[in-house]
């Protein structure tokens, strides 16, 4: 496949609602799209770096530049998407961006080929079980009612942020609401340390589903002690950037369930080897989420399709964030999203729609000259 041209494309997406977690609040999206042009078909990825470094070290005009300065210039004449990884491997880490790349990449060569993410990825479900992702709330009483809105809407489980000074009240006062049939777990972004092990056994009597990254990213050791202390099953998110980081996890005992968040693993291809060594583990994952808009979550479903996405995920449907989103919106459907089928993602964004949210362009001409 040869690529004329990659854009960059920034949109500003206001949120229906701050979203609050232990290291901030969200109010407004600032994402950074890719689309490559190739002569047949166009592809879309949708970068999930945040504005700013705070649930991992990537932010998204630190994405734009690598792509701009580093990836895209990387890009061979000739590309395919499987093997692409390799031409930007020598530049250490910006898995995010390199995820938006690879992601633009596949979507156009399966758009040519008239091959859905889900058929190419191994999806074996038509449609897949969605959980919701509940922030920090100023108050129990306000936490309930939101609790019992998304109830109200099908969600089929419910995951509360957690944070010192917000975590056994809240969930107490979930379960004794909601009954112990309510699928419940908790994410904790790293805000806890192994001092705080008395305070996170405390969860277990709640019979949680999982305690989400209590630990810093980068302490496998202590995820690893921390979780022979605990009944609740430790998920690791924040730690796990590569199959080989699973492998470790795994072998060190630090997890026993994994969110495979494909933009923090560097794309698609990685995510499904996470898949495939958790699954031939044993391990239990589900597919994470990033407020991503339609472009994102089309293939976020299209993966939660594969057989080890034992789990509901955060694949909410559009209304969860956005009041329009910038493609037909996912809607939930008795708890459920619809895996597309249509080439590629299956979803394009609405120009109007699209056009109505963009900040900025940015197109970059891919020149090999004699060929390279
Ligand atoms: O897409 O519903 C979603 C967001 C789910 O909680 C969510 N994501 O740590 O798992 C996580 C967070 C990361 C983003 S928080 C701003
Ligand atoms: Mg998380």
């Amino acid at each position: 496949m040869k690529i004329e041209g990659v854009e960059l494309r920034r949109i500003a997406m206001p949120l229906k609602a701050p979203f609050r977690t232990s290291f901030g609040v969200e109010t407004d999206r600032d994402i950074l799209l890719v689309r490559v042009e190739t002569g047949d078909a166009e592809g879309w990825g949708e970068c999930v770096a945040m504005s700013e470094p705070r649930y991992s070290s990537e932010h998204v005009e630190g994405a734009a530049d690598v792509l701009r300065r580093f990836l895209v210039p990387a890009l061979p004449a000739e590309v395919d998407a499987n093997t692409v990884g390799a031409s930007l491997a020598p530049f250490v880490g910006h898995r995010m961006a390199k995820a938006a790349l690879e992601t633009a990449l596949l979507d156009a060569q399966l758009r040519a080929r008239g091959e859905s993410f889900g058929a190419f990825l191994g999806a074996v479900r038509e449609r897949v079980p969605s959980g919701v992702s509940v922030g920090i709330m100023d108050s129990v009483p306000e936490l309930l009612d939101v609790v019992e809105g998304f109830i109200g809407e099908g969600y089929l489980r419910i995951k509360l942020k957690i944070a010192p000074g917000w975590d056994v009240e809240p969930v107490r006062a979930v379960r004794e609401r909601f009954g112990a049939e309510l699928q419940l777990q908790v994410d904790a972004n790293a805000a806890y340390t192994l001092a705080d092990a008395a305070r996170l056994r405390r969860l277990d009597e709640f019979g949680l589903l999982l305690i989400e990254q209590p630990l810093a990213d980068d302490d496998l050791v202590q995820h690893a002690r921390l979780a022979r202390q605990l009944t609740t099953p430790v998920c690791l998110d924040e730690s796990i950037e590569s199959a080989a980081h699973a492998a470790a996890a795994i072998s060190l005992g630090a997890c026993s369930v994994v969110n495979i968040k494909p933009g923090r693993v560097g794309g698609y291809l990685e995510a499904r080897r996470i898949h495939d060594l958790c699954r031939a583990h044993g391990v239990a994952v589900w597919c994470g989420g990033m407020l991503e808009t339609g472009i994102g979550r089309a293939a976020n479903v299209a993966l939660a399709a594969l057989p080890g996405f034992s789990l509901p995920g955060d694949t909410s449907a559009s209304s969860r964030y956005y009041a329009n989103d910038i493609t037909a919106p996912f809607e939930l459907v008795d708890g459920h999203l619809e895996v597309p089928t249509g080439p590629g993602t299956g979803v394009s964004p609405v120009p109007e729609l699209l056009d109505a949210v963009t900040t900025s362009r940015e197109w970059i001409a891919l020149r090999h000259p004699l060929g390279r």
